[in-house]
C-alpha cells in the first residue's frame, strides 16, 4: 500500500505541475458520463496511468475518464479507481481542484474491498491526505523541495458548523430542502466551492459540518461516482470519526457499487448533522 502511496505523491507533483503550466482548454473527447474532457483531465489520466503502470501491486485501474476497466498486471493485488481531476469545471476560474483514489483489494469492487483511500488537493498549497482502512486519517502538506510532511491525523468533531449542500436546488425533494433550511436555520454557515475536494476537505480540517448531493429530480441517483467519489470519501469520513451514508440512511461502506460509473446520492457528515439527516429524512 505504502509504495501506491508514494506513487500518489510523484502524481499529485505532475499534475500540480500541468495546472499550473498546460493548456486549461477542451479536448475533442468525451468521458463515459459524457462530459467533454479538458486537455487537462486527458493529461491527469495520462499521468496517473503511467505512473501507476510502474508498480507491480497495482493489477487493474479504472478512470473516471476511461470508458473500460484497464488490467495492468496480472499478478497485482489491487485495482486503483481514480477521479484524476475531480471539479475540472471549476479549474479556469483557478479554484482549487483534486484527484480522488480509491484502493480495492482484488477485482471484485464494494465497500468492503476498499482497503485504503486518498486524494490529493490542488490548491494555493499543494496537499495530501490518505487513510488505510482501520488507521487514522494521515494529512501531508508539500513543501518548496516537493517533500510531503506529515501533519496532524484529521479527526472530526461530534458537530461541525459547515454546511455544503450540492446538486441544482429547484431539483432538490421537499424534504432535503427542509433538512438544509433547518441547518442553516440552526447558524451552519455555506461554504460551497462546486468542488467536492475542497468543500469535503474544509470540512475535515475545520472539525466538521455537512456535505450532500441527494437524489434531485433530473438526477435522481445523485451526480457523485460510486467507485472513483463516494467510497473513497466514505473511507475517509468514517476513519476520521463521521459517517457517511446514502439518503435512505445506509453507510455508503455498504452499498451495491453497481457499474463502474454508477452515482450515489451521499451525505457525510459529523455525527450530530449525520443523525439530523436521519430525522429530517424519517429513516429510524
Ligand atoms: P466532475 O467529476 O465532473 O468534476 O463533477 C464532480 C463535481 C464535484 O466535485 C462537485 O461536488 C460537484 O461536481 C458539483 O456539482 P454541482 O455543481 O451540481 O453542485
Ligand atoms: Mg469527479
Amino acid at each position: 500500500m505504502l509504495t501506491i502511496f508514494e506513487n500518489i505523491k510523484h502524481i499529485a507533483l505532475e499534475i500540480d505541475k500541468a495546472i499550473k503550466e498546460e493548456d486549461l482548454g477542451y479536448s475533442d473527447r468525451c468521458n463515459a458520463t459524457g462530459d467533454t474532457q479538458l486537455k487537462l483531465d486527458v493529461a491527469s489520466d495520462a499521468i496517473i496511468e503511467h505512473t501507476l503502470k510502474s508498480n507491480r501491486l497495482v493489477g487493474t485501474i479504472i478512470s473516471e475518464e476511461k470508458e473500460d476497466v484497464m488490467q495492468v498486471h496480472p499478478d497485482g493485488k489491487y485495482t486503483v479507481c481514480y477521479d484524476p481531476l475531480d471539479g475540472s469545471s471549476i479549474v479556469d476560474v483557478n479554484l482549487s481542484v483534486g484527484s480522488i483514489f480509491g484502493i480495492y483489494e482484488g477485482d471484485e469492487l464494494s465497500g468492503e474491498t476498499l482497503v485504503a483511500a486518498a486524494y490529493v488537493v490542488y490548491g494555493p498549497r499543494l496537499e495530501l491526505v490518505t487513510v488505510t482502512r482501520g488507521e487514522p486519517v494521515h494529512h501531508y502538506k508539500c513543501d518548496r523541495s516537493g517533500l510531503f510532511t506529515s501533519q496532524c491525523d484529521i479527526y472530526l468533531n461530534e458537530k461541525g458548523k459547515l454546511n455544503a449542500p450540492g446538486g441544482t436546488q429547484k431539483n432538490w425533494s421537499a424534504t432535503h430542502k427542509s433538512f438544509i433550511d433547518s441547518l442553516f436555520a440552526e447558524g451552519y454557515r455555506l461554504r460551497y466551492s462546486g468542488g467536492m475536494v475542497p468543500d469535503l476537505h474544509q470540512i475535515l480540517l475545520k472539525g466538521g459540518g455537512l456535505f450532500s448531493y441527494p437524489g434531485t429530480s433530473d438526477k435522481p441517483d445523485g451526480k457523485l461516482r460510486v467507485l472513483f467519489e463516494v467510497l473513497p470519501f466514505a473511507l475517509i469520513f468514517e476513519a476520521a470519526g463521521g459517517e457517511a451514508v446514502d439518503e435512505r440512511g445506509r453507510r455508503l461502506l455498504e452499498i451495491d457499487s453497481g457499474h463502474h460509473h454508477a452515482t450515489s446520492p451521499c451525505f457525510f457528515g459529523s455525527k450530530y448533522e449525520i443523525s439530523k439527516m436521519r430525522e429530517a429524512y424519517g429513516i429510524a
